[in-house]
């Protein structure tokens, strides 16, 4: 063996070596912007801290390494009106990641009001949230109970510009290569004063109000939600549509849930 393929050799096993458990690449998905607007017809409340685009997600990224940043941005400058102190107030983010294919929860997280389709069962989900952790953990623990085991809170979420992001070691999510994974993210808004079963979420109402989006139903027949990745989540226009066909619903006349939207899982 001359020197030269010794040496190559070396590099080959310290690239080898570095390929382990710790590394893993990052991932990153874009969205339309527009289509901030639910099934399709949803509208921001009326109070002026709710800032045209602030609910349009427009990427989603995961950053290389074993305890990678869970980034989403929006299409308008976060801001803090409710002197939360970690750089946003009004968004609050549900990153539903598909692990392992095959399993995991069809159903959805309390005030979302949506479930999942078969083969898009989520195994872990990241709430990003501006309330302090602690806050996040007592509603998890008195509202989804049964789910708590898959629901990752961040230590520290932040807002800097327009992108909203935490940390979470990927041995929290049960180890893996994040570039395989499926994702779901889920916009939502801040409720500091939510409803009795809902997750710190905001209501569609079918009239939006101060505080309320418009648009759907009275009733939690309607997906609570603004905007989902959907498509290749590459940003295609035609993703905004597919947004729209997958959050279709039906209510019943008494606002009870005929049909629920069903979300399907975005990967690479
Ligand atoms: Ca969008
Ligand atoms: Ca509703
Ligand atoms: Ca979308």
């Amino acid at each position: 063996m001359n020197q030269k393929t010794r040496v190559s050799i070396c590099a080959l096993a310290v690239g080898l070596a570095l390929s382990g458990a710790a590394r893993a690449d990052g991932v990153k998905f874009t969205d339309p912007t527009g289509d901030d607007k639910g099934p399709g017809g949803y509208t921001y409340p009326t109070d002026a801290v709710y800032s045209p685009g602030s609910f349009d997600l427009v990427e989603f990224e995961v950053t290389a390494g074993d305890n990678p940043d869970f980034r989403a941005t929006f299409n308008d400058r976060l801001a803090d009106p409710w002197g939360m102190g970690v750089g946003f107030a009004t968004q609050m983010v549900f990153i539903f990641i598909d692990t392992t294919p095959g399993k995991g929860h069809t159903k959805g997280l309390p005030g979302l009001n949506v479930e999942f389709a078969p083969d898009a069962g989520w195994d872990k989900v990241i709430l990003l949230s501006p309330q302090p952790a602690s806050r996040v953990s007592a509603e998890v623990k008195a509202k989804a109970a049964d789910l708590a085991a898959d629901i990752v809170i961040p230590r520290r979420t932040t807002g800097v510009g327009k992108t909203v992001s935490a940390k979470v070691k990927l041995e929290d999510l049960g180890g893996g290569d994040p570039a395989t994974w499926g994702y779901q993210v889920v916009v939502q808004s801040n409720e500091g004063f939510p409803d009795k079963s809902d997750l710190l979420t905001r209501k569609v109402n079918e009239f939006e109000g101060q505080h309320r989006f418009g648009g759907g139903n009275d009733g939690d027949c309607d997906p609570h939600v603004m905007d989902v990745l959907a498509g290749k989540g590459a940003g295609a226009a035609d993703e905004a549509q597919a947004q729209y066909d997958m959050l279709k619903f039906e209510c019943g006349a008494d606002g009870s849930s005929v049909k629920r939207a069903t979300l399907t899982m975005i990967r690479k």
